[in-house]
């Protein structure tokens, strides 16, 4: 008989996973922790079954009909198998209503559930996410006809009145320069807003809603001058005539999710507040669609180290199984220091974001919440990329091929580092939270995670790499050529700093209760190194681009 290898199995995702355990263990008061074990216990289990059928399945894209056997426009979309669950998963177990409760901890409950359901959803947590971000900016708005009117459906409990929304920003002349924007307002002779344009990347085409920038008939050019409407896409069941699917984009990964380019013939519209500063507007969900996709950067993760990680106690090569081999261990050990770094800190993002919306955070927490976020999304995106294609290194080439459900994980990934802001644009964000109380924020916040550790030699490392950082800061602050060349380092810099930070608390913790994985990983994650400041340039840069 042929040797055959045995195929690596998927640990229950919520069982046997000590971190998300011992965080909600951590942060949440006994009775809400004992009522949420049930929905991530049932997450876990659809995230084994989902691993398992996609194994044994051939793989779906979704199709796009334009047209029917008669001639009619129709833009139908046939959705794959997790897709149709999609609803029913989301309001079942309140992926999208839990973060929205009236208590601080509604934002964590939410994040937990979407840590577990996100890579079995393939992907269906991009318009999840869009919708979560519509319906924060639409609270944030004020605008109560719009909240009565789309919110219940939003954040509906029953599949029956659930709504997806959109996220419509990006045209052929503006994807991160939004301010490029094309599409245009114009009221029509009742006074009904209409919307007349093209979008480039619709990530939630098969949605009810959308928010969508658009520049009011007349207003200037620029951001300034752009405004933020609500639209619905069915009349019904059939989408609306003035709004035309033209095809949906052949990508990288992210197969399952029909990304779509679309034209607005007239869709009617509704602003949510004043017909200028659209961007400001739409910033509320920006900052929560980037929070998700930090979280599902871990998860990625997540999933990837735990595929490598059985994987090598099932793989034999030169007379040990992998796990055994020295190097191979120190690489798998690796990866999980860092991503136990990336998962303190997106949760950290997700905790604080309940707790600023509550009015339940201490002074400095809200600018805490306004510069970790970007660096949460653009290190973790960064960071899954690596990991995924450390996880199918650590396969050898069996990590290459289509059918093991590998590769997609490294497909999937890329995409964290691009969609909701790209790795540069979010190093700029951060520099727009460090010129307010960002600073003083994070130097409040880390003395504080770091009050208890006793883990003096990390303790100090990431002090001196914040001094270091600030020092780069005030000398840097005064050439904005040299601060936005700087920006991704110091960004990488300060996001790492944070982790580790807010990994030493969760040692602390954690040893007192006789569990000292948390506290290796902060010493290997500390190893690894913090500080990725860069120098001055010195006119290499031009020179190198010659
Ligand atoms: C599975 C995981 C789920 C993930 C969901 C995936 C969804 C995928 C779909 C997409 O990818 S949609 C496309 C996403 N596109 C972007 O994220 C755009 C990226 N570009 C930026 O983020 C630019 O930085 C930005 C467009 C915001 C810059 O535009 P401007 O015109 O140069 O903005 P400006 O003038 O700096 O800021 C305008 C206002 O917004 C300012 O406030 P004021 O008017 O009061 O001065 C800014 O302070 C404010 N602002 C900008 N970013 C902010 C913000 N406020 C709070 N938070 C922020 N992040």
């Amino acid at each position: 008989m042929e040797f055959l290898q045995a195929a690596p199995q998927l640990s229950h995702p919520y069982r046997s996973d000590r971190l998300l355990q011992a965080l909600l263990d951590r942060v949440l008061p006994a009775g809400r922790r004992a009522a949420l074990d049930a929905d991530l216990d049932v997450l876990g289990d659809y995230a084994v079954m989902a691993w398992q059928r996609a194994c044994s399945t051939t793989r779906r894209k979704p199709v796009l009909t334009r047209w029917d056997a008669w001639g009619r426009r129709v833009d139908r979309v046939e959705l794959t198998t997790a897709w149709q669950e999609g609803p029913v998963i989301t309001t079942g177990h309140a992926v999208l209503a839990a973060g929205h409760e009236d208590h601080e901890y509604g934002r964590l409950e939410a994040f937990a559930r979407v840590y577990l359901y996100h890579v079995a959803s393939e992907f269906y947590t991009c318009p999840l996410a869009m919708t979560d971000g519509a319906a924060t900016a639409l609270k944030a708005s004020g605008n109560r006809a719009l909240i009565e009117r789309a919110l219940p459906h939003f954040l509906s409990r029953d599949p029956a009145t659930f709504w997806l929304s959109g996220q419509w920003m990006t045209e052929t002349a503006g994807g991160s320069d939004v301010g490029n924007t094309e599409t245009v307002a114009r009221q029509d002779p009742e006074g009904q807003w209409r919307l007349y344009g093209r979008k480039w990347f619709s990530s939630a085409v098969v949605g009810e809603a959308a928010l969508a920038l658009a520049r009011p008939e007349g207003a200037g050019n620029g951001a300034g001058a752009l405004a933020l409407f609500y639209v619905e896409t069915m009349d019904d069941t059939q989408r609306k005539p003035e709004l035309v699917i033209d095809r949906l984009k052949d990508k990288l990964g992210t197969h399952e999710l029909p990304t779509a380019e679309i034209h607005l013939e007239g869709l009617p519209a509704w602003p949510l507040g004043e017909l200028a500063h659209g961007v400001r507007q739409v910033a509320p969900m920006l900052n929560v669609t980037r929070s998700w996709n930090a979280v599902c950067a871990v998860a990625s993760m997540a999933r990837a180290i735990r595929l490598a990680r059985d994987y090598a106690t099932r793989r034999q090569a030169f007379g040990h199984t992998l796990i055994d081999h020295p190097l191979h261990a120190r690489t798998l050990a690796d990866m999980q220091a860092s991503f136990e770094a990336a998962f303190a800190l997106s949760f950290e993002v997700a905790h604080l974001l309940g707790r600023v919306e509550h009015g339940a955070a201490a002074v400095h927490e809200a600018a805490l919440l306004r510069l970790l976020t970007p660096l949460a999304k653009l290190w973790t995106g960064k960071l899954a990329v690596a990991t995924c294609s450390e996880a199918l290194e650590c396969f050898g080439g069996a990590g290459y091929i289509e059918d093991t459900g590998l590769p997609q994980l490294l497909r999937d990934a890329q995409v964290y580092a691009i969609w909701e802001g790209t790795t540069n644009v979010l190093s700029l964000d951060t520099l727009r939270a460090l010129a307010g109380d960002g600073p003083d924020a994070l130097r409040t916040a880390v003395t504080g995670w770091l009050k208890d550790s006793d883990d003096m030699h990390a303790a100090s490392v990431i002090h001196q790499t914040l001094e270091a950082a600030a020092r780069w800061l005030d000398h840097n602050s005064g050439t904005r050529e040299t601060l936005e060349a700087g920006a991704r380092g110091l960004a990488f810099t300060l996001a790492r700093c944070a982790a580790a930070a807010l990994l030493a608390r969760q040692a602390t913790w954690a040893s007192a209760r006789g569990d000292r994985r948390p506290a290796s990983a902060l010493r290997r994650f500390v190893g690894l190194g913090l500080d990725r400041l860069v120098l001055p340039d010195a006119g290499d840069t031009r020179l190198l681009l010659d």
